[in-house]
């Protein structure tokens, strides 16, 4: 049997890197498959061939994925739509500006990650535009998450700091890129290659905003055998099937704040019954991510 790794998906079809083999070949899917494709097959997926005499390979099964990266279909929110297959590691890239840091989107993606069986890490891209000052006010946004482990890693691709270091928390891993447009993550792919692979576009002028220049996931194989997928940039994340359990999972900080009520929800309880509010107006609980808490218990 021919069995490989999916490396990107299109209608219908998708490119799979056989094992063993050192390029990919385009592949159909088989029916049943491709009606369910955005959920059923990703890149990293480890699917099975079926060869055929006069056509190309097809797609016939997708075996049991140790890990998921997904969210709801921008366009369809009742479709789940699978980014990243059998990840190790969310690497949930961010720029020090042009486009703007927002501290926000690190929850979502880290919640996303866990709720997947993925790990996460943060990185801070475009550190050559930083002055002092800006990089001051990152980093105290970024204290939350360093408080909850999430290794963080600073690096420009055009000095090339912090590359060496992501090249390291990566090694022997398989991760996924992912962030807003125009932070850099076809960027970083081609830094840690030291090549100019993928393609990179360049921001707007007047707003630093990026131009959706990857417009499909892409793995890429390190030559240190670390794997990378690269993926288009998201103007939000949408977190699938969300519940109250697996909110609270993802804010495990809360949980050093007991309140009056075993099932508080932090939200409409007064303060006086509430240890997590409390904390928040003490300053013990970073109000930005209460914040996105509250937000996101209002959307489930
Ligand atoms: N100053 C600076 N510019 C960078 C850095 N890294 C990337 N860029 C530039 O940022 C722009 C966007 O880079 P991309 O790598 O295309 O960004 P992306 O995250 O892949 O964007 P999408 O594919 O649209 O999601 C390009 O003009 C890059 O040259 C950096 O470290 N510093
Ligand atoms: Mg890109
Ligand atoms: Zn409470």
């Amino acid at each position: 049997m021919t069995v490989g790794t999916v490396a990107g998906v299109r209608r219908g079809a998708c490119e799979v890197l056989v094992d063993g083999a050192d390029t990919t070949i385009h592949c159909s899917l088989a029916p049943d498959l491709a009606v369910v494709q955005k959920s059923a097959i990703a890149v990293g997926d480890r699917v099975e061939l079926e060869e055929r005499p006069d056509a190309e390979p097809l797609v016939i099964r997708v075996r049991p994925r140790r890990s998921l990266l997904s969210r709801p279909d921008p366009m369809d929110p009742g479709i789940q739509r699978a980014i990243a297959a059998n990840i190790d590691i969310v690497v949930i890239v961010m720029a020090t500006r042009r486009p703007t840091f927002k501290a926000r989107l690190i929850d979502r993606i880290h919640l996303a990650a866990h709720q997947g069986g993925a790990r996460s890490a943060v990185v801070i891209n475009k550190l050559d535009l930083a002055d002092d000052r800006r990089r001051a006010d990152i980093e105290a946004q970024l204290a939350p998450y360093r408080d909850l482990d999430l290794p963080v890693v600073w690096t420009s691709t055009r000095t090339g700091a912090g590359i060496d270091a992501l090249r390291d928390l990566l090694r022997g891993r398989t991760a996924a890129l992912v962030g807003h447009s125009g932070v850099g993550k076809s960027s970083l792919i081609n830094a840690l290659r030291d090549a100019e692979h993928v393609e990179v576009g360049a921001v707007r002028h007047k707003d630093g905003k990026g131009r959706h220049t990857t417009t499909f996931s892409a793995l890429h194989r390190l030559p240190d055998g670390t794997w990378i997928i690269d993926t288009p940039g998201v103007r939000a994340f949408g977190l699938w099937g969300l519940d109250r359990d697996s909110l609270r999972k993802g804010f495990p900080e809360f949980d050093a704040y007991p309140c009056r009520y075993a099932d508080c929800a932090h939200d409409a309880e007064p303060e006086a019954d509430c240890g997590v509010k409390q904390a928040v107006a003490s300053g013990a609980i970073n109000p930005a991510r209460y914040d996105t808490y509250r937000r996101l218990l209002a959307s489930l």
